[in-house]
């Protein structure tokens, strides 16, 4: 194979702090990984580069959340999210973690040498500090107004509604997200990189170097940043988690999130090249490589001036070629969300749709953010898979390698002559890389996965005007060639297939026995070769590719949630307030017993009631309790419950009750006995 060009591929490393979701895969890494797979098919050579975020002020948040230590939160959310990548086929050629000791070499390295060539500007200056917590306050540890937009949750480094990069003293009104105080000013020393400097620099590499060839809608964020002003930035912060400043005098510092998740980058390349006994310097110092970054749009301030200005004032380093960084998608009509649990989790879509990734990497494409913020609805996951998949492409798929078994036992039959339709078809098949691939190349994969999919429109066409299952009887020959360009058509499909839809490449390569041919066609050698399937080159048995997906198993999705939409409708309800003080003696009143409930049925008539006959230990009486909505008499025979005995008898409905149980509410509105632990109850919940 021939090396055309040395590409190094970053997909932007996700941070440790959960799993990951729809929203990831749409925005950054399946995109990433079409474009690596496509350009390692025609021949390029590859680093296709990741790894986990593991500092910055999300992972001690999060440990605080989950009550743990933060290394055991990265540990737990690593290990999560890289199996997650390789369930969906992202190829990465290596997923290292920035928590690796050649990441903290690597980055101390980088800032030593920026620090001793005088690159930074050292500078005491007030710094916001939580006087309650004792800590410094940056990043996402502080929230506030943003100046440029008036969101209120912006933070201490950027708004991510308007994607302002901000400093943490530009917030109006602060407040720390540890304790909730509002900040105090408090000296403090920090190193910054003059981003001012770099102006020249950016406007001559960015806007005007790149002004045709990257999106507009990146083109047109980096250009308002720039026309704003660009002021120094702080590359280290007052924090215990993250990696040291290693110069003296920096006790207590670690480096900026911002500053060392980028280099990342170049650590995971470092790994991958000793692993594969590879020099990794031509993969980041080399002018010929081509760098180019994936990521979603909250990312590009980062990617596209202040990471670039990194470089830039090292010195040795290549720039990126492109950073295609997309928009955001939404999940049936909502912002996805981490925290408000608004997500289709990687690792729950596959407990529900078993070896289905490529069904889901297909509607994220084809639906993919890539020019606006979109939206993920279960029913165009639905139309995507059932139309699209299976009606053109898994259908197209069956016919031919059912009947290619059916007539030929499988054989690839001898063409005879070819009809013009059949010319026809075979030069519009031979056109297809060329252009699924240009728009690849401009990082148009919606369309690209549009255009595979034409390729199966194509064969499914050719196949109903032709008629072979009519032609057999009638005239053997013709339904040979026929069959002989439907079986090239689904060849090249194999091959073209690869990048978008991976598991589903293999599964049709084996279906027709690639690996047994003497030439397999790679996808440049589609537009070359007349022969892709010779003939008597046998294929295999017919399998499935894709299958119907029901609306009962769209509608379990649309359900969940439903749900998750309820439970924090509930969660944002407020908690009642407290009554008046009790004293003991108003206490000691009230004498709560256990109980058994012995004996419950409706009450005629009335909706909510169930008369029960509750052995209190003291006697057997008859409680009228207004649970009749939430349990039926069967399910609560036998149940131990809290009841006030000396509650005054009162009548219900003409029935006497003498006592009452206790209960509490589940954020969905569910009466539960007393047993919080069971029924899901939050604090603040009444006993009543
Ligand atoms: N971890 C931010 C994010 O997940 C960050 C990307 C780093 S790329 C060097 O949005
Ligand atoms: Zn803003």
């Amino acid at each position: 194979m021939s090396t055309e060009g040395r590409y190094t591929i970053t997909a932007a490393l996700p941070y440790t702090n959960g799993p990951i979701h729809i929203g990831h895969l749409a925005g950054v890494y399946v995109p990433a990984d079409i474009y690596s797979r496509y350009l390692r098919i025609t021949g390029n050579d590859v680093a296709f580069i990741c790894g986990s975020d593991e500092h910055g002020a999300a992972i001690p948040m999060r440990a605080k959340k989950e009550g743990v230590s933060p290394q055991v939160i990265i540990d737990k959310y690593h290990t999560i999210i890289k199996k997650s990548f390789g369930d969906f086929g992202i190829s990465f050629d290596n997923y290292s973690r920035t928590s690796a000791p050649i990441h903290h070499e690597t980055a101390s390295v980088f800032f030593k040498k920026l620090y001793d060539d005088g690159k930074f500007i050292e500078e005491t200056s007030e710094q916001l500090y939580d006087p309650e917590a004792d800590q410094f306050l940056a990043d996402r540890f502080v929230i506030g107004t943003c100046p440029k937009c008036n969101h209120e949750e912006a933070y201490g480094d950027q708004c991510e509604k308007c994607g302002s990069s901000l400093n943490a003293t530009d917030l109006i009104n602060p407040k720390s997200t540890i304790s909730g105080a509002e900040p105090i000013l408090k000296q403090t020393k920090h190193w910054f990189l003059p981003l001012d400097q770099y102006e020249d620099f950016l406007k001559e590499w960015v806007l005007e170097g790149h002004k045709k060839d990257w999106k507009t809608n990146v083109y047109g964020q980096i250009k308002s940043w720039i026309d704003d002003g660009l002021r120094p930035r702080a590359v280290t912060r007052d924090l215990d988690w993250g990696i040291p400043v290693p110069v003296d005098g920096a006790e207590g510092k670690v480096l900026y999130v911002w500053f060392d998740a980028p280099i990342g980058y170049i650590s995971s390349t470092k790994e991958w090249a000793e692993r594969e006994g590879k020099d990794w310097e031509p993969y980041w110092k080399d002018k010929n490589t081509k760098l180019v970054h994936f990521i979603g749009k909250d990312n590009i301030v980062f990617h596209c001036i202040i990471f670039p200005s990194m470089l830039k004032a090292e010195g040795s380093y290549i720039l990126p070629e492109n950073v295609p960084a997309n928009e955001f998608l939404n999940l049936e009509g909502n912002k996805l969300s981490t925290s408000k649990n608004w997500a289709v989790w990687l690792h729950e879509y596959l407990e529900d749709f078993p070896n289905q990734q490529d069904v889901l990497r297909y509607a994220l494409t084809a639906n993919a953010p890539e020019t606006k913020d979109n939206d993920f609805t279960w029913k165009d996951f639905q139309a995507r898979n059932n139309n699209e998949l299976v009606a053109i492409f898994g259908n197209f798929i069956n016919r031919v390698v059912v009947l290619t078994n059916k007539y030929y036992d499988g054989v690839v039959p001898k063409p005879s002559t070819f009809s013009d339709v059949d010319k026809q078809t075979l030069a519009e098949l031979k056109a297809y890389p060329a252009v699924i691939s240009s728009s690849i190349d401009r990082y148009r994969f919606r369309e690209a996965s549009q255009e595979l999919l034409n390729v199966a429109r194509l064969g499914n066409k050719y196949l109903a005007d032709e008629e072979p299952w009519k032609l057999i009887k009638t005239d053997e020959e013709r339904t040979k060639t026929i069959m002989y360009v439907a079986l090239q058509i689904a060849s090249a499909l194999a091959t073209l297939s690869e990048p978008f839809l991976p598991f589903t490449s293999t599964k049709l390569k084996s279906i027709l026995c690639h690996s047994t041919l003497d030439l397999e066609t790679t996808w440049n050698e589609i537009n070359s070769r007349d022969i892709l399937l010779p003939a008597n080159h046998k294929i295999g048995k017919a399998e499935l590719l894709f299958s119907k997906i029901e609306d009962t198993e769209i509608q379990k999705q649309l359900d969940k949630l439903e749900a998750t939409k309820k439970a924090n409708e509930a969660e944002n309800k407020t908690v009642t307030p407290q009554k008046d003080s009790a004293t003991f003696e108003d206490f000691t009143k009230m004498d709560i017993r256990v109980g058994t409930i012995i004996e419950a049925e409706k009450m005629p008539k009335a909706k909510k009631l169930l008369v029960l006959k509750v052995d209190t230990g003291l006697d057997t009486r008859t409680i009228v309790s207004g649970i009749a909505e939430h349990f039926s008499p069967e399910e609560i025979i036998g149940k131990k419950v809290t009841v006030l005995v000396n509650l005054a008898p009162r009548k219900l409905r003409g029935v006497e009750s003498e006592g009452m149980i206790l209960m509490t509410e589940t954020p969905h509105g569910k009466l539960v006995f007393l047993n919080p632990d069971e029924g899901n109850v939050n604090p603040g919940a009444v006993i009543s």
